[in-house]
């Protein structure tokens, strides 16, 4: 129905053209014989935006006038990667953008390339955020985005003589994706104190004064729909000096200096994303830009809830505001602030809307992420929103008290302020109780939540109050686009491309397995995407690899739960065992390339280590020429979202091996089995369900089980820990300086042989290296293999993010899809 739906903009191939000419001679203000890869990409982008506004207007219109409820998803991190792509795909014009593109002599695979990536996330919660997006937007939701407009993204890696070196992404150069609202500002205060003072009827009023204000300017980004009219908004708060009478006056004073400087400082809250992922530093900008950006955000909602002069008890009917992880929690104490101090509701009044309005997410168990803000930077910062955290952890611990009479300890346990020195406020746990769901990601991490770090509250607030919501990926960008000749495919078996819309068609492939030429094209497509990246890996690293090779995949944030040093060592031990061999022997043996790729976070440095070795290895492995193409191994430079495009279709098994209960969900998981690849890994996050979903048969699993890992580690610590034999030889190697410097490399080898192996690599060493014997054996029946990755991607269905943004919406948020006129 919504083809008939009347668009605006052109339909057609000259209509196209006409447009991108326009763009580049006007906008651009450039000639046709000037235009190269550069500026077609721009005057492209310029076209399909064009295109995007009349819809984006539309949708907003519709929202405004249906007045229905609206989803806010906060999240500092989106992680978009590219747009144009997208855009071309879900308006359904790809097709017409190729036909006008090639007659004005270019590729369009080259004009996308020319598009540097919205880089706004670290990794997995931050890609979830995008997915997301474009399932709410596919799905009709009314929803909107709210992030902060970061003008350095998340570093640029390069590799130099093996290690890390980070170099700042400005990414804005040129951006036609975004909107500028220079009449959509918030001025956000820091700072002050706090004076009280009593109303007409004696009643305590509090009033925040002083300090700095800083202004958020909205920029907002058109997220368009799948196949549907719908078009979305992400508002990306910018940060800059208050044009109110402050720096006026300096200014009028002569100290223009001073005033620079105001404003730079102004500028810097929203000037760089922190690229710790899973882990917690603490700084004062940091907390800064939280407030920032939740402050901007929540005065945007409040004045669109207000336009319909509502209420204020219905403001949990309109508006569902989930928040992605801990970091945007101070919006639970500014709602608060908000209807008691300005609206003036009453305290239990106030607290209901509040918990009504909130769901929080957690994505991650490990205790290092867990925010946590000293109570003094607090004070200083937020004097008000302390006193509110500190009334908020009152009520809540009378309730509690109420509930388990003379139980101190549970009081100290649930505690919002935990009584260290310094005192801190603990983000999670004003989450929860702000919340009126709290979800994991998966279901063995939404059950360990429930059984470790929040069980306490479970016994407080019930188990209804927790639930789990495993995480999904759009098949729009991670198959339609990443792999469109997989695309094609499956549409000719399942009845044209609803699958995009309805993953769960995807089983109809299972009908075409015993079809020959079926499976053959099947296998086509998955060496033209592996030659695809033998190419890429020969123009950026100069190395030839054999396409015919197993592929085998790791790329994912360097962390030491993630163990990307349990592969390295592997390859070690692969390699020791070919240099072993007679060459006959070797002549047996299937060729593999190990392929890496990751950020670590700049000052993270066991990742660093890990990155280094890595490098060290693929430099002697891959011009020892007793091995040749039996095994190489490379390091992807500068792993990003549209990296992810070309690599992951181009797997054949990719590594997903955390140690069991430490990945909350993983989701290049999802992404790999999607693209016909098969997956090695342990019995944690996500990992579990896939197996379930696509028969154990078809997964590689290996290692420890979650419930195991404690009593594992006690032993490590007070009992003998014998690291395994096949283990130490690796070691060995490493320190007879096989790979370089030995010493290089010694807390790595220390931190499994000699400090408790927190992570488990020795124990999951042997059943890890056995497991990867099965996948070579299994490789060398391609036919059969073929086979399973056909049948995991017909039963890839639950996956998509529709299905996850579907149960957000009936389980979490209580909204519907708009319906389009
Ligand atoms: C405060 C520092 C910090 C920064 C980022 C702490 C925690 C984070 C994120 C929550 C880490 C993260 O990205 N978690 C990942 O979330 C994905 C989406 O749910 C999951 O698939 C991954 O397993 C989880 O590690």
């Amino acid at each position: 129905a919504w083809k008939k739906h009347q668009v605006q903009g052109f339909t057609d191939k000259d209509g196209f053209e006409k447009e991108v000419v326009r763009h580049v001679e006007t906008t651009l203000a450039r000639s046709l014989f000037n235009c190269d890869e550069g500026a077609a990409y721009s005057a492209t982008s310029l076209a399909f935006r064009d295109r995007l506004i009349t819809e984006w207007n539309r949708t907003q219109q519709r929202q405004t006038t249906a007045d229905t409820k609206r989803v806010y998803y906060l999240s500092l991190e989106f992680l978009m990667g590219r747009a144009l792509d997208n855009a071309m795909l879900n308006v359904g014009l790809k097709d017409v953008a190729r036909g006008g593109i090639d007659e004005l002599g270019f590729r369009i695979e080259d004009i996308i390339e020319q598009e540097h990536d919205a880089a706004l996330g670290n990794g997995g919660l931050g890609r979830l955020a995008a997915c997301f997006l474009d399932s709410l937007a596919s799905l009709n939701y009314p929803a909107w985005g709210y992030g902060l407009r970061y003008r350095y993204g998340i570093f640029k890696q390069e590799i130099i003589n093996g290690y890390q070196v980070e170099v700042p992404d400005y990414w804005l150069d040129f951006n036609p994706w975004e909107f500028p609202r220079h009449d959509v500002t918030v001025d956000i205060q820091f700072y002050g104190n706090v004076r009280k003072s009593q109303d007409d009827n004696g009643k305590t009023v509090c009033h925040w004064e002083g300090g700095e204000i800083v202004t958020a300017v909205a920029y907002d980004m058109p997220i368009p729909g799948y196949a549907t009219p719908s078009t979305n908004n992400l508002r990306l708060w910018s940060s800059k000096a208050s044009s109110g009478e402050f720096d006026f006056q300096k200014f009028n004073n002569g100290d223009y200096e001073s005033s620079v400087a105001d404003q730079q400082r102004a500028e810097t809250i929203s000037a760089v994303l922190y690229p710790n992922d899973n882990l917690d530093r603490g700084k004062e900008l940091r907390l800064k830009q939280q407030y920032f950006w939740v402050a901007a955000s929540l005065y945007d909602i409040v004045r669109r809830f207000k336009k319909s002069k509502r209420a204020w008890r219905e403001f949990p009917d309109q508006v569902a505001i989930q928040l992605n992880d801990t970091h945007p929690t101070l919006a639970v104490v500014e709602l608060q602030r908000i209807l008691v101090d300005i609206e003036g509701l009453e305290w239990d009044e106030a607290w209901n809307i509040v918990t009504s309005t909130f769901g929080y997410t957690n994505h991650t168990v490990l205790p290092e992420a867990l925010e946590k803000w000293p109570v003094g930077l607090m004070q200083h910062l937020l004097p008000r929103h302390l006193q509110i955290i500190y009334d908020i952890n009152l009520f809540f611990l009378q309730s509690v008290e109420k509930k388990f009479p003379n139980d101190r300890d549970i009081l100290t346990s649930v505690s919002i302020i935990e009584e260290s020195q310094p005192k801190m406020v603990r983000m999670a746990y004003l989450a929860i109780v702000g919340s009126h769901k709290v979800n994991g990601v998966a279901e063995l991490h939404s059950d360990l939540i429930q059984t470790t770090i929040f069980k306490d509250f479970v016994k407080i607030f019930g188990a209804d109050k927790f639930t789990n919501v495993t995480n999904g990926i759009t098949p729009r960008r991670w198959l339609h686009q990443a792999n469109p000749r997989l695309s094609e495919l499956i549409a000719s078996k399942t009845g044209g491309h609803e699958f995009l819309k309805d993953l769960t068609q995807l089983n109809k492939l299972e009908l075409s397995i015993d079809d020959a030429a079926f499976r053959k094209e099947w296998a086509e497509i998955k060496y033209a995407n592996k030659v695809r990246l033998t190419k890429y890996i020969k123009k950026t690293l100069d190395v030839t690899v054999n396409p015919a090779s197993l592929f085998d995949v790791q790329v994912k944030r360097i962390h030491e739960y993630k163990r990307q040093q349990l592969n390295i060592f592997g390859v070690i031990h692969r390699y020791l065992a070919l240099k072993a061999m007679s060459p006959e022997e070797r002549k047996k043996q299937l060729p593999r390339v190990s392929i890496f790729g990751g950020k670590a976070a700049p000052g993270y440095w066991m990742a660093k280590q890990i990155i280094h070795l890595i490098n060290n290895v693929g430099a002697v492995v891959n011009k020892d020429p007793d091995i040749g193409d039996l095994l190489k191994v490379i390091y992807l430079e500068d792993y990003n979202v549209s990296k992810a495009e070309m690599i992951v279709p181009a797997s054949d098994l990719s590594e997903h091996i955390s140690t069991a209960g430490t990945e909350a969900s993983g989701t290049s998981n999802m992404k790999f089995v999607l693209n016909g690849g098969l997956i090695i890994g342990t019995c944690d996050g996500a990992n579990i369900e896939i197996t379930r979903e696509i028969g154990q048969e078809n997964i590689f699993l290996f290692g420890t089980l979650s419930e195991d890992v404690e009593d594992l580690r006690h032993a490590h610590t007070y009992g003998s820990h014998t690291v395994d034999a096949d283990l130490n030889k690796v070691f060995d190697a490493i320190q007879s300086g096989t790979f370089g410097e030995p010493n290089d490399f010694g807390a790595m080898v220390a931190a499994v042989r000699d400090h408790g192996d927190y992570y488990l690599v020795s124990d999951d060493f042997q059943s890890y290296i056995d497991t990867q014997k099965m996948v070579d054996n299994e490789y060398r029946n391609q036919d059969e293999w073929v086979r399973k990755c056909i049948r995991s991607v017909a039963r890839m269905g639950f996956f998509s993010s529709d299905r996850c943004i579907n149960e957000y919406a009936e389980g979490i948020w209580n909204v519907e899809p708009l319906a389009l006129k």
